[in-house]
């Protein structure tokens, strides 16, 4: 009976554990919008998750054209959306980009991403 139990037990821990409510930050949309190509250079980069995501555990790393590092300024939040956070971005030259996202939700769990834009 004590054995039953303790598998129902971890039947029952493992099905929560893969449910929806424990679902990762999963990237929903940003801006730029993966894919664009952007006439004007942005000057900071939105991206927006399903659930709230912990800024000071998340990095953003912008890789520019001739696949050189470009060098950002802290992430920060978005005072209105916590399912958001924001990349200031530098004077960007024309050229590709991929930005590489780690980022942390509520849960505590990383995920993590690419999105690219164009700079005419
Ligand atoms: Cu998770």
């Amino acid at each position: 009976m004590k054995n039953l139990l303790t598998l129902s037990t971890l039947a029952l821990a493992t099905s929560l554990a893969t449910s929806p409510a424990f679902a990762h930050a999963k990237l929903q949309s940003s801006n730029p919008a993966d894919g664009a190509a952007l006439a004007t250079a942005p000057t900071e980069l939105r991206l927006k998750y399903n659930e709230p995501v912990e800024i000071a555990m998340s990095s953003i790393k912008l890789i520019g054209p001739g696949n050189a590092a470009v060098v950002t300024d802290k992430i920060a939040a978005d005072p209105r959306d916590d399912k958001a956070l924001v990349q200031p971005l530098p004077k960007l030259a024309p050229g590709e980009y991929r930005v590489q996202w780690n980022t942390m939700g509520r849960d505590g769990h990383h995920t993590k991403g690419e999105i690219r834009f164009t700079v005419k």
